[in-house]
């Protein structure tokens, strides 16, 4: 972990969190496919901890939920999985440490926090990187991103699989946003839009003229509830089911990132584990994360389509508001691509080239 990325990470403070009840109707989801295989042999019994940041009804907690149930099922009931959502037990960064310590078992962040572990996976927080669902789903199924995994060895944590966090989408409290000038519009009027704690991210609002600043996902709903921030950006999935639309009015259907979850181990829980159970962990980490993706595809227009229905005025921006946002954060390529790697950039713009759908 070098200096240049812990230098220009500032941490939240710990979160806070005040969500309110879940957002209980989903979209006609698709049942998680049949659990099949063996029961594996008896290595002893794990209660696995697993903290995650978003609400019961998001395709995180649904995903984590078809993962606990693969593992009993697979080891009957001798390997458990305790979920803990709401960020209850910290953010992205608190679990993350969490898991190097041991106190947690599991987690499931986005790449962008995971940064400091694995430099490489800022690649995916360049704006309009990824085109379209199936090329983002190439990438991350991609051995450029199994190396990325990999990366997190001898760290204290052990990377599982990745899945769709989405596509984000800018919101705020203010007016609606229909290009970059609008956006530094709201700076001009010292309004402040929460980022993650990602120096990418800091870059691209920066560059757009917006006053950016990093805050822990848990704190979030209150921060925007008390106007310490008035925007943020996320996939519609999580707007809605963090319930931000009781206090953002304005959506911008940016799509100006495409964000992976990461579904992680803490080595020494992995170590305490028979092999023929890491093999069953693993595999139904890529199962659950299937199964995830298919669930946030499914969520993603149609919570768009909710939130409208609860009132949150919502710009589709066409192909030519969406490339004046692509110029205007240009310069975001020109400071990050050296640092990134020029050489990985070309090589997911490859598997984006070689994915069906352009
Ligand atoms: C939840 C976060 C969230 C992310 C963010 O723990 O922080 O805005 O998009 O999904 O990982």
């Amino acid at each position: 972990m070098t200096a240049i990325w812990r230098n220009t990470l500032t941490l939240a403070g710990a979160a806070t969190l005040s969500l309110g009840i879940a957002y209980a109707q989903s979209p006609d989801l698709s049942d998680p496919p049949a659990i099949e295989g063996e029961v594996v042999g008896d290595h002893g019994s794990h209660t696995l901890r697993m903290g995650i940041g978003l609400a019961e009804s998001s395709p995180q907690y649904l995903s984590s939920q078809y993962f606990a149930d693969i593992l009993e099922q697979r080891t009957d009931g001798r390997i458990t999985v305790d979920i803990f959502p709401n960020s209850q037990l910290g953010d992205d960064v608190q679990m993350m440490e969490m898991l190097q310590t041991g106190s947690l078992d599991m987690t499931y962040p986005s790449s962008s926090p995971a940064t400091t572990y694995v430099e490489e996976l800022a690649v995916f927080d360049l704006p309009f990187l990824l085109p379209n669902r199936e090329a983002a789903i190439a990438v991350m199924q991609s051995d450029t991103a199994q190396r990325m995994l990999d990366g997190f060895e001898g760290s204290g944590i052990k990377a599982l699989a990745f899945s769709e966090n989405g596509y984000r989408q800018l919101s705020n409290s203010a007016r609606p946003v229909e290009s970059p000038e609008d956006v530094a519009g709201l700076d001009v009027s010292g309004l402040t839009i929460r980022t993650m704690e990602n120096p990418v991210h800091l870059s691209i609002w920066k560059t757009l003229g917006a006053n950016p600043t990093p805050m822990a996902f848990g704190e979030l709903f209150s921060a925007m509830e008390q106007g310490v921030v008035d925007g943020q950006e996320n996939p519609w999935s999580t707007i809605l089911t963090s319930n931000f639309h009781e206090v953002q009015d304005y959506g911008s259907e940016t799509r100006h990132v495409y964000t992976p979850f990461i579904m992680m181990i803490s080595e020494r829980t992995w170590e305490r584990m028979a092999p023929e159970y890491q093999e069953l962990v693993q595999e139904a980490a890529r199962q659950s994360a299937e199964y995830e993706i298919q669930l946030a595809t499914e969520y993603d227009d149609w919570s768009r389509e909710q939130l409208e229905e609860k009132g949150m005025q919502i710009t589709r921006l066409d192909d030519e508001q969406i490339a004046a946002f692509q110029e205007a954060v240009q310069p975001v390529y020109d400071e990050w691509a050296p640092k990134i790697g020029e050489d990985l950039i070309a090589e997911i713009q490859e598997i984006v080239e070689s994915s069906s759908i352009q």
